[in-house]
């Protein structure tokens, strides 16, 4: 710093304290500090360039993740202003850098994106950071400023000449490790994830995410994100890997009581619905009024075209919205001047003006689609009828399940052995693919605490059926009755049987197979089972060692070697690899994969940052008396649903 040392006055003290607030209490401000809050620092930077392409000023935005992990933001914007603002006496760079919620308010016209979750903008990121920089280049020059945990270095200067007629603004951080005690390393798919979205919501921005962390000698990983039909694009791509029953994609457009509204829609041929809701291109998993005002004007609309077409008599009911959204992906986008968050998580859009923004937008533009494609209508109509038949079916078929329980006390399946001990808190509950290995862990269980429920062959693929067979499938049904909690809005976990329910599969591939069934069944119908850390897999042993009447179990080809290599590779090693929990005796099956002290459980968790539409990831769960070599098993193994099995 030298002779350029900042003097502080009085105005500049305020903005310090402002400043060390947030250095005090960051989680006020971006909500964690674990990898999440990292990673935040990026958007809330980068929003502040896609503000500038909402203006129609930029349309490349680059972001680079340096060799020693601080990050750089660039764009090809008018740069932040360079002048000194009348009112505070600082230059344009430093009100955004050092004020408070001083992100966005420049300009005027255009939308103020408020950004990421929080919308707190660049000082903050500059509280939190070890040291940032930014370079504006404004008429031909270069100007520079440096702050240290969000202290001036130096006032804003000159540091060089830019390119003729070039413009734009450049930051780079180190986030502050003293703050982001976690981690300070990017994750490249976290930050790919976010921006590819960031690019679909603004149709026609370029952004270039590059990763210069590699191996000496190699090219840096560099991908570029650009989708000029934006949000349509963003349908495509998530209906890349499904079957569509029609080739356009709905969209609309407009503006109304100061709000804009963009939708996108089309239909595959599954039985879910993938609705995506933005306010300004900030995610609302919690839906609120935009997503209200679409729901609303698609089952006026789809109803209004079915009854004026003779598509429904008039004796039939209306379709309900669920019909029509079946196989529906949609993206709903609206930008607003003062959004407001509520709901518990701050994730539900409540101005009350988007309801019926999207609503009249929606329901105009979707007659008028409608009235030009007929042929799409049909599709969509005979689909939802379809869908409205199965719904009445699985309703009667409920009804009688229900009624049915009510008559034979607990009605619980025959096949269940069920365990004595009747406070759930003690009970866990097994379930075992095929009935060999079933009466196995029937023979082996602890009788108090543990249930057996042993199915037959592979359970239905609940991604491919309609609700109609899912209700009527054997397996499925004796699961939920085992279960006790009943399913979706019967769903009520405090009547749940059993601490744990603990799938028990082959560990070959099939085993996987069945096991990725099992969990996207409880996935769909019963995520809270997953979401409270009720779901575990066992984890069978793939090798049973022995010599000179000692026994080893190996649960990988790595661990097996391990052992070998200790006990010495000879003729007397008596080596079997387990085909499957059929192979095993009772008394093995107890040892390696149900008794409590020494098994290895791991438990199915939803993976927060999730990329696939049904991303779990496992934790281990070991008993008391775990032996070293069994630390093999990653922590933290993620895994993945592949719905197109
Ligand atoms: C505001 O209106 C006058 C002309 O400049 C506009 C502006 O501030 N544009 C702007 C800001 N473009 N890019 C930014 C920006 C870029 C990064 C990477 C970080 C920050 C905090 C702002």
């Amino acid at each position: 710093m030298g002779n350029e040392e900042v003097q502080y006055g009085a105005d500049q003290i305020q903005i310090l304290e402002g400043l060390e607030a947030v250095r005090k209490r960051p989680g006020m401000y971006i909500g964690t500090t674990a990898s999440r809050g990292l990673h935040h620092l990026v958007y809330e930077i980068v929003d502040n360039s896609v503000d500038e392409a909402l203006a129609g000023a930029c349309d490349h935005i680059e972001v680079t993740i340096n060799e020693d992990n601080t990050i750089c933001v660039s764009d090809n914007g008018r740069g932040i202003p360079v002048g000194v603002n009348h009112k505070s006496g600082l230059t344009g760079v430093e009100v955004v850098f050092t004020i408070l919620h001083a992100g966005g308010k420049f300009g005027g016209g255009g939308y103020k994106v408020s950004g990421g979750l929080h919308g707190v903008g660049a000082s903050v990121v500059n509280a939190l950071s070890d040291w940032l920089e930014v370079e504006v280049c404004h008429e031909g020059k270069v100007y520079k400023q440096r702050y240290e945990r969000g202290k001036v270095c130096y006032p804003l200067k000159v540091v060089g000449d830019c390119e003729e007629g070039r413009t734009g603004t450049k930051v780079t951080f180190k986030p502050d490790e003293t703050i982001f005690k976690e981690t300070t390393v990017f994750e490249y798919d976290i930050l790919k994830q976010r921006l590819r979205e960031m690019a679909f919501l603004t149709k026609g921005l370029k952004i270039t995410l590059r990763d210069m962390r590699v191996e000496e000698g190699e090219n840096p990983i560099e991908e570029h994100f650009h989708y000029e039909g934006g949000i349509k694009e963003f349908v495509s791509y998530l209906n890349k890997s499904k079957t569509v029953i029609y080739d356009q994609i709905m969209y609309f457009e407009g503006d109304r009581n100061n709000v804009h509204v963009e939708v996108a829609m089309q239909h595959n041929d599954s039985y879910t619905e993938s609705t995506y809701t933005f306010v300004n291109n900030i995610n609302t998993p919690e839906g609120g009024t935009h997503l209200e005002g679409f729901k609303i004007a698609l089952t006026k609309t789809f109803n209004d075209y079915a009854r004026a077409n003779k598509m429904l008599k008039d004796s039939d009911e209306n379709l309900t919205g669920e019909d029509i959204r079946e196989g529906l992906t949609s993206i709903i986008s609206v930008k607003i001047e003062d959004p407001q968050f509520e709901g518990q998580t701050k994730q539900k859009l409540g101005n009350t003006e988007a309801r019926g923004a999207v609503a009249s937008i929606v329901g105009e533009q979707l007659t008028y689609f409608l009235e030009q494609n007929p042929n799409v209508a049909k599709m969509v109509l005979d689909k939802s009828i379809l869908a409205q038949r199965a719904r009445d079916a699985a309703r009667k078929a409920r009804d009688l399940t229900r009624r049915k329980s009510a008559l034979d006390g607990l009605g619980l399946p025959g096949k269940l052995a069920d365990c004595s001990d009747k406070d759930p808190k003690n009970c866990e509950i097994f379930i075992v693919e095929g009935d060999s290995a079933g009466g196995s862990a029937k023979t082996a269980r602890s009788r108090a605490t543990q249930a057996i429920l042993p199915l037959r062959g592979k359970i239905l693929n609940v991604e491919k059926a309609r609700v109609d067979r899912i209700y009527g499938n054997a397996e499925i049904k004796a699961m939920i009755t085992a279960f006790g909690t009943g399913i979706h809005e019967d769903f009520d976990i405090s009547k749940l049987r059993y601490n744990k329910i603990i799938i028990m599969t082959d560990a070959d591939v099939d085993g996987a197979h069945i096991a990725t069934l099992m969990l996207t069944f409880l996935y769909r119908f019963m995520p809270d089972l997953i979401k409270d850390g009720h779901v575990f897999l066992a984890q069978p042993p793939l090798y049973k060692l022995e010599k000179n009447r000692q026994v080893w179990y190996a649960y990988s080809d790595d661990e097996l070697n391990k052992i070998l290599s200790d006990v010495g590779r000879d003729q007397n090693n008596k080596i079997q690899r387990y085909k499957g929990l059929g192979e095993m005796d009772p008394e093995q099956l107890w040892e390696t994969t149900m008794d409590p002290e020494r098994r290895i459980l791991l438990r199915v968790n939803l993976n927060e940052e999730a990329e696939s539409d049904i991303d779990l990831t496992f934790t281990t769960l070991m008993g008391d008396k775990v032996e070293p070599r069994r630390d093999f098993i990653e922590k933290n193994a993620k895994f993945v649903t592949n719905l197109d099995i």
